[in-house]
């Protein structure tokens, strides 16, 4: 079994926030990263999202050229997931040849099956602007919900998916003229209504789906699958390849999804023994998805939809990880509305890892959750700090001091060692388990039981009070919670992996030291007397409340 996992890909303009990364492209890493250390095949798939209205708008206020704007974008965001340790092996773009082939590839084929219609429709043209209005800059109210700034494809209150044309008392996003009228344009479909009964069975194939991700889809199977404009009158974009279509390209949500064939298709070609298909059409691959909530409709429909209709055997979707929405002070975080915590501004405050570590564990898996910076502080200075660092450094300390910055020998281990040995174990399976279910926010709940099991051993056997009494036996202690700092390595790895090399580096492991499963890493005997190792400095360090203070009213947490 190989296992193909993508996440949502973030859009091209400007640089994201906390709720991007929590919402797809983090968990996802710590899944590849966890299979990789399970010894598995992973594929891990990511890009930027470079066409429809953000690419051009943000252009447009960049002063710049779309695609001069989104290569910029482009070397930014990919710099930036670096820094944030997301091991994407492939991160393409949806700009690319490669998704303008396959993309054009998709239309053909869904046009030679009979799934394409071509239709005059209104299309929204405002006067002021001089221009057609795609939907996302037509605003209004939700005919849904009454949500006043509906955009025209969806209302980001109630998810509903609109026309332009429902919306009330419409305006234009780009000028605010309400000055806008109605005119023919030449459009095509995707008949999603043919396809329903398909893409109906394939979902309903699939009942271990979470609840957030099912219910999503079959809201919109129940309320009937509608045909679906999937061209627009822009000029930046995969362009139709059909006559009497220049000077219009595909909606942005139809070649989108088609980017992560194009991106794995475009890493394919970066080196020679790597066969993209054998990913999108073998039968050996477990493929997972992971994106925010308000994706999942394209992601449960609509990229089924145009898959099954091509009549090839392109690969679906197994499992689809949803996430609600992390909010900032119960407020959203919002690109277009420069609220909240992007991540180049992140990496000035916290290490990755920090952030990492934090994000995960108020991950808004079972509902939304609000990241406030006084949480932030109780993750890093509680958890990590005290519980994860503290252990860390104090052992490594003493041993140092103690006894010659080598592994000490001492006795044999007795009941304590053989029960930390046994909640260890425990512990790593917890861990595995919560990852193999997705389960992020528990995972981290788990990784923080290890630790205090391993704090709780530490405290009862108190290795520096035994130093005089019985010296054999601190020695053996002290060995003991060598080899446990390196399983906490082990485990931390998928979620923290700075913080794990910088611990197998102090402790000269080895590559097959370093790079056990997480369930085969509770061996107390890899690290033997008299190997040497380095005492590390703090790995973490607290935020005190001043500086929070601070944090808080720099980023505008009222
Ligand atoms: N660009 C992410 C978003 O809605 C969107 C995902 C596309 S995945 C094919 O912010
Ligand atoms: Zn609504």
């Amino acid at each position: 079994m190989k296992h193909l996992i993508t996440s949502a890909l973030p859009y091209i303009n400007g640089i994201k926030h906390l709720g991007n990364l929590i919402g797809s492209m983090l968990p996802a890493d710590v899944y590849a990263r966890f299979l990789r250390q399970q010894g598995e095949t992973v594929l891990f798939i990511c890009g930027t999202d470079e066409h429809g209205t953000p690419a051009e708008l943000a252009a447009l206020e960049a002063g710049l050229e779309v695609a001069e704007y989104c290569q910029r974008q482009y070397e930014r965001q990919a710099e930036i997931y670096q820094r944030f340790g997301l091991s994407f092996d492939g991160f393409g773009r949806t700009s690319s040849p490669e998704n303008h082939e396959l993309t054009q590839h998709f239309y053909q084929r869904l046009d030679e099956n009979g799934f394409i219609q071509e239709r005059e429709i209104n299309q929204m043209y405002s006067l002021e602007d001089d221009r057609f209005l795609p939907d996302r800059y037509v605003v209004g109210t939700c005919p849904r919900c009454g949500y006043q700034s509906a955009r025209g494809d969806q209302c980001e209150n109630c998810t509903s998916v609109l026309n332009p044309t429902d919306l009330i008392q419409p305006r234009s996003a780009i000028s605010g003229s309400s000055n806008l009228e109605v005119r023919q344009s030449k459009h095509l479909f995707l008949e999603l209504n043919l396809l329903a009964d398909e893409v109906k069975n394939w979902v309903e194939s699939h009942p271990h789906w979470t609840l957030l991700t099912k219910s999503i889809a079959m809201k919109w199977l129940n309320e009937g699958l509608q045909s679906r404009c999937i061209t627009r009158d822009l000029s930046w974009g995969v362009p139709v390849p059909r006559s009497g279509f220049a000077g219009k390209v595909f909606y942005v949500w139809f070649d989108a999804p088609i980017g992560y064939l194009a991106a794995t298709k475009a890493w394919s070609q970066q080196a020679p023994g790597r066969d993209w298909l054998s990913w999108w059409q073998g039968e050996d691959v477990e493929y997972v998805q992971f994106m925010a909530k308000d994706n999942l409709p394209f992601h449960t429909i609509m990229f089924p939809a145009a898959i099954l209709g091509t009549r090839e055997p392109w690969k679906l979707p197994d499992r689809i990880k949803g996430f609600n929405w992390l909010n900032y002070y119960g407020g959203k975080f919002s690109t277009s509305a420069k609220r909240g915590i992007f991540l180049d501004r992140a990496l000035d405050v916290l290490p990755a890892d920090c952030w990492r570590y934090a994000l995960l564990a108020m991950s808004p898996e079972s509902s939304d959750s609000t990241f406030t910076w006084e949480q932030l502080q109780t993750k890093v200075n509680k958890d990590l700090a005290d519980n994860f660092g503290n252990l860390v450094n104090r052992i490594l300390k003493f041993a140092a001091a103690r006894f010659d910055g080598k592994i000490p020998a001492g006795g044999t281990p007795g009941e304590p060692e053989r029960q930390l040995e046994a909640q260890c174990q425990a512990g790593m399976k917890a861990i595995a388990r919560c990852l193999n279910d997705l389960e992020f926010r528990k995972a981290t709940n788990a990784l923080c039981a290890l630790w205090a099991s391993g704090n709780q051993y530490i405290d009862d056997r108190a290795p520096w009070a035994l130093l005089k009494e019985n010296p054999d036996r601190a020695a053996m202690v002290v060995r003991t919670a060598i080899n446990l700092i390196r399983i906490y390595a082990i485990a931390v790895n998928p979620f923290m992996p700075a913080t794990a090399s910088q611990i197998f580096d102090a402790l000269h492991l080895s590559a097959s030291e370093r790079s056990s499963s997480l369930t085969l890493a509770v061996d107390f005997c890899v690290l033997q007397p008299d190997r040497p190792f380095e005492v590390l400095p703090p790995l973490f360090h607290k935020l005190d409340d001043a500086r929070v203070a601070e944090l808080r009213s720099s980023f505008g947490g009222d």
